[in-house]
């Protein structure tokens, strides 16, 4: 496919950010061209995120892309918190006036977005590399960008920046306008994909004396599961049979039963890092998803938090298309920003709360657990971590 030369929005990035805007932005009669830099296949496989917030969920049935989500996904009511070698179990519907999350995988959510954006005949451009925006500053960007070898510029009234934590939209605003807020923590996950049944029917968070431990699901033959690890750890060091160990050991539970275990088919090993850019928006410049924010991933915010701005943003496009008036568009920074630093607080909250420090004191480790046996004594506690899980309300 070609791209035209011209068009309304100019969405750099084909992650669950830029392709759900593309296609709310087409539902509303917008045009735009989305370029992405990485072939289909590679978009579509990449393993990341697996819970869905019940507002993303919302978000994708109301743009008809939730048809496959519906039959496929799995309805989750709970999550596991464990501790001291109990057990935890926080209900969400009880504790949230009837809230849930999904687990249906980010590559399952790309793949339905590519198929619809694909179906609609809206252009989508693989290996599409953009390589920088000029003319933002005069408010008549163009978007320069290599495809099949050769390069090419398209002209637009909005760029949006959904191309992820290493984009390059971001730098088409001048550096003194923007200002970014940073946290590194001292510790990575290693991530594994495993032809393993999942050990349980809902997702387990464990503190542990040995470090923290997930155990997260893809489907019912597919378990996903994540370690702690020091930073700099190479993934393909540890055998199978060293990962099994180690978290069985720390997911272990008195009286608790053995982890099902099977063959590792992918391993990855993720550093942990907080980062919110300020503002999200500069003239025509607009950025959504990962390109602003990042989150650790232990609050399973990030891939929400793509949803939730592209919303904020594809309805602020409409309204000015509509009417003319750019109030939602000049509040869209701000409404995003306070939901990216309560999941941030939320993100930080969860990580800390369950990871060992290097070097943690055992003061510090008997803090944790007063700050955990909280959450199981307290109904305020356990139904303010449900809210967060659960996520805020799209209003
Ligand atoms: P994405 O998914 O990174 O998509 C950005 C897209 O932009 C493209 N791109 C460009 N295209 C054209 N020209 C350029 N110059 C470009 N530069 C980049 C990229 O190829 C890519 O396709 O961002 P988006 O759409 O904002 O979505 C955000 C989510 O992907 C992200 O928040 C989550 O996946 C975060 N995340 C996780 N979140 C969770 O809730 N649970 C997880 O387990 C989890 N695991 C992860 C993750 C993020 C990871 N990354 C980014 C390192 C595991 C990894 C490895
Ligand atoms: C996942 O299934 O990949 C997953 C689930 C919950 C998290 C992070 C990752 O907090």
């Amino acid at each position: 496919m070609t791209a035209p030369s011209r068009t309304t929005v100019a969405v750099v990035g084909g992650g669950p950010a830029g392709l759900l805007l593309a296609r709310l932005l087409h539902r509303s009669g917008i045009d735009c061209v989305v370029l992405e830099s990485r072939d289909r296949t590679y978009v579509e496989r990449r393993q990341r995120a697996g819970i869905l917030e019940q507002g993303t969920v919302d978000a994708l049935r109301a743009c008809g892309a939730a048809e496959r989500l519906d039959r496929e996904g799995l309805v989750h009511d709970g999550v596991e918190l464990r501790w001291g070698r109990r057990g935890h179990r926080f209900d969400f519907p009880s504790l949230t006036g009837g809230r849930r999350v999904w687990v249906y995988a980010q590559t399952e959510v790309v793949k339905d977005l590519v198929a619809l954006q694909l179906a609609d005949g809206a252009p989508l451009l693989f290996d599409a590399e953009v390589t920088g925006v000029t003319g933002a500053d005069a408010g008549r960007p163009v978007v320069h960008y290599t495809h099949e070898g050769l390069p090419h510029t398209l002209a637009c009234d909005y760029v949006a920046g959904c191309d992820g934590s290493h984009g390059v939209v971001r730098r088409a605003i001048p550096r003194g306008r923007l200002r970014t807020y940073e946290r590194v923590y001292p510790y990575s996950w290693f991530g594994i994909l495993a032809e393993a049944p999942p050990s349980g029917d809902e997702l387990v968070y464990a503190h542990s004396p040995r470090g923290f431990a997930l155990h997260s699901m893809r489907s019912p033959s597919v378990s996903r599961l994540y370690l702690q690890v020091p930073n700099g750890t190479d993934p393909a060091a540890w055998s199978e049979e060293e990962i099994w160990d180690e978290l069985e050991a720390r997911l272990a539970v008195e009286g608790g039963r053995k982890l099902n275990r099977g063959p590792v088919t992918q391993r990855a090993v993720l550093p942990l890092r907080g980062s919110v850019t300020e503002p999200m928006r500069w003239g025509p410049v607009l950025l959504a998803g990962d390109a602003a924010h990042l989150v650790p991933p232990t609050g399973a915010k990030g891939l929400n938090l793509a949803v939730s701005d592209v919303v904020l943003l594809a309805r602020a496009l409409a309204e000015r298309a509509a009417t003319g008036t750019a109030a939602a568009l000049d509040a869209y920074s701000s409404a995003c920003l306070e939901r990216v630093w309560r999941a941030q607080h939320f993100s930080w909250f969860m990580t800390t709360a369950l990871h060992t420090e290097p070097g943690q004191s055992p003061f510090d480790t008997r803090l944790q657990l007063a700050r955990l046996d909280r959450l199981a004594s307290s109904p305020h506690a356990a139904a303010e971590l449900a809210a967060n899980y659960t996520g805020l309300p799209l209003t």
